[in-house]
């Protein structure tokens, strides 16, 4: 349970009135869940470096996965604003929450149900859906990180068959998948989506030990030798880097709203303990010095809030541009980051504790501020909206 009254979640700019009775709904839907499910073993599996158990059936049945998906495939057809009240609840909780149902959602359903043959969406959204089954996305690689489109990995027509090599790494779940949707060069040289299922000769996921940051999320590499992957997996609706991009247009979209509920965590964690802890005779929230800092946390959030509603309005008309989406991204992740960080100092020496969530969102916050688009990455594409120069 988390340590504040939930009554002391902000919404400074009432914010609340433009969403409707389902979005408010929704989010107390998924707010209980985390204070049921999540926040009483977030910690020690954090501290133990160990997944929450059946965290992927959890968030099925609460309609997490792919909650936009058409209710066809076993999504909820739910809207844009929606998913993102979602991935903010979730990411109060824990970063590595939130990206559980991010990578499902919009790295793995996304792109079946955009570029998939109606084969491969029965086949897979629904069980995607339901936590069944669970998905990867690769596309990173050991030398190509921020420059996909240099990637190595690749896929050889054989006539009855695909054979793929090469690696990914830095991969959300991949220990734990079923299924990985892999970005892979064709012949030509051109990017192509394929569905490579756990228990293909030659394809292996070792996992990434000894991480700092989202240690109660598994990751891992995929490596690919000779791979025979059958022809009906490869996703046949897309071809070149835009494949991928889009897919990250909806996850970056996710992560800027569930960035402000990490910030959340750590705004209202701190306001109630400048209440109760007394220096010098008197509260430390008295103070100008904490004041000011309390004061700052607010208003960022507050205009994170707004830049999320707005660019979800944006998203449910088809108009999102992906240089507004790296916007929100970049701007939410240093917000809530630095929240973090100076949230902590608020509580001084128990800002280090595992009672508290600051260490470990400032933490986990270290992987969003890179994954999905660098922090720096961000603001190369906004420069290249402003000028029309690429800078890269
Ligand atoms: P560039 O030449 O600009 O573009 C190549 C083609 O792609 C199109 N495009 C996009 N399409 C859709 N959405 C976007 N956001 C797009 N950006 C570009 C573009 O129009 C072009 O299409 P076409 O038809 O002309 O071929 O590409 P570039 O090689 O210069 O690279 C651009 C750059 C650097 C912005 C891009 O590659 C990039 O975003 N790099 C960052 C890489 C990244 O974000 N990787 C994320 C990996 S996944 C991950 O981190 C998951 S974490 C999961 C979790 O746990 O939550
Ligand atoms: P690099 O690209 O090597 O960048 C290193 C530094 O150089 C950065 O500061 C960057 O901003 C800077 N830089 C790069 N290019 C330029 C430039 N042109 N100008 C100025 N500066 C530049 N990937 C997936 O495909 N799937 C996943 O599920 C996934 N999950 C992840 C989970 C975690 C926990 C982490 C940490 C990463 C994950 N990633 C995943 C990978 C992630 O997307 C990459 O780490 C990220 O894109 C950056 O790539 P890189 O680490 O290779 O850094």
């Amino acid at each position: 349970m988390s340590y504040y009254s939930l009554t002391s979640i902000p919404d400074y700019y009432g914010i609340d009135a433009l969403l409707t009775e389902e979005h408010k709904l929704i989010r107390q839907s998924v707010r209980d869940w985390v204070e049921g499910f999540v926040m009483p073993q977030i910690d020690q599996a954090a501290q133990n470096h160990t997944d929450i158990p059946n965290l992927m059936k959890e968030l099925g049945q609460i309609g997490a996965l792919g909650p936009y998906i058409p209710e066809e495939y076993g999504g909820s057809g739910l809207d844009q604003i929606s998913y993102g009240l979602i991935m903010q609840e979730l990411e109060r909780g824990d970063s590595a929450v939130r990206s559980a149902a991010s990578v499902q959602s919009s790295l793995v359903m996304f792109p079946i149900n955009e570029f998939g043959s109606e084969e491969q969406k029965k086949k897979y959204l629904p069980q995607l859906a339901s936590g069944d089954m669970i998905g990867s996305f690769g596309l990173t690689e050991p030398n190509h990180g921020s420059d996909p489109s240099s990637m190595e990995t690749s896929f050889k027509d054989m006539g009855d068959h695909y054979l793929l090599n090469g690696a990914k790494m830095w991969i959300t779940n991949s220990p734990l998948c079923h299924i990985a949707v892999v970005w892979a060069k064709n012949e030509e040289g051109k990017v192509q989506g394929l569905i490579v299922e756990r228990g293909m000769e030659g394809f292996t996921t070792p996992e990434t030990h000894n991480k700092w940051s989202l240690r109660a999320s598994k990751t891992g590499e995929l490596v690919f030798n000779n791979v025979k992957v059958p022809k009906e997996n490869l996703l046949p609706g897309v071809t070149g880097l835009k494949g991928p991009l889009s897919c990250l247009n909806s996850a970056r979209y996710g992560i800027s709203w569930g960035v402000i509920g990490a910030a959340i965590d750590c705004y209202c964690t701190a306001v109630q303990y400048s209440k109760e802890r007394n220096q010098f005779g008197k509260p430390i929230g008295s103070y100008q010095l904490q004041q000011k800092k309390l004061a700052e946390f607010l208003t960022e959030i507050t205009k994170a809030q707004l830049l999320c509603l707005q660019l979800g309005n944006l998203k449910n008309e088809h108009k999102a541009t992906p240089a507004q989406i790296s916007m929100a991204k970049r701007n939410n992740v240093k917000m809530a980051i630095d929240i973090a960080r100076e949230s902590r100092q608020i509580l001084g020496g128990m800002g280090i504790m595992g009672e508290f969530p600051m260490m470990r969102h400032a933490a986990n916050l270290e992987s969003v501020i890179t994954y999905e688009g660098t922090h720096d990455v961000h603001l190369l594409i906004t420069g290249l909206d402003i000028t029309g120069i690429n800078a890269f």
